[in-house]
């Protein structure tokens, strides 16, 4: 293929993917790619948030909330990456995602709440409170990997 026509193909499908019409012919494996960059993007922010939440590491308001932001951020752009069936051999969602959906999309929007609230409370610098939030996100994460991932 003209590398013109892929650039042009790589376009139409993130417009439609990201419309309404979710019809559109998304293969699995680039589903899967997708939302597995996604949580690879967030656990690399989660995991020094996580240290300095426990000790580990020193306690960093900005890099702290920082980080809270771009989790917040990320966390509104997995569910889309959920298309209907996308499962592989590398994935680890379990097929209860699709029976359950409105159980899966709450799930996924209290995700998407606790961290934007971490990302305020972080940025006003109050370590306490900010340790909490974490834990409530953390909570989120824990309650939709129980039921819809694998392991
Ligand atoms: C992590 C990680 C998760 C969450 C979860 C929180 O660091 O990899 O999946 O935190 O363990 O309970």
């Amino acid at each position: 293929m003209h590398p013109l026509n892929i650039v042009a193909t790589a376009a139409l499908g993130i417009s439609l993917a990201g419309s309404a019409l979710g019809a559109v012919a998304i293969r699995p494996a680039t589903a899967v790619a997708y939302r597995q960059g996604l949580y690879r993007a967030i656990l690399w922010n989660f995991v020094p948030m996580s240290e300095m939440v426990r000790g580990r590491l020193a306690w960093n308001h900005q890099g702290f909330a920082q980080r809270a932001g771009n989790v917040a951020f990320y966390s509104t752009q997995l569910l889309e990456g959920f298309t209907p069936g996308s499962i592989t051999a590398r994935s680890e969602a379990k097929p209860e995602i699709w029976r359950n959906w409105a159980d899966f999309s709450a799930k996924m929007k209290n995700f998407e709440d606790a961290s934007a609230k971490l990302a305020e409370i972080s940025r006003n610098g109050n370590e306490s409170a900010t340790k909490q939030a974490f834990r409530q996100v953390a909570m989120t994460c824990k309650a939709c990997h129980d039921h819809y991932r694998r392991n």
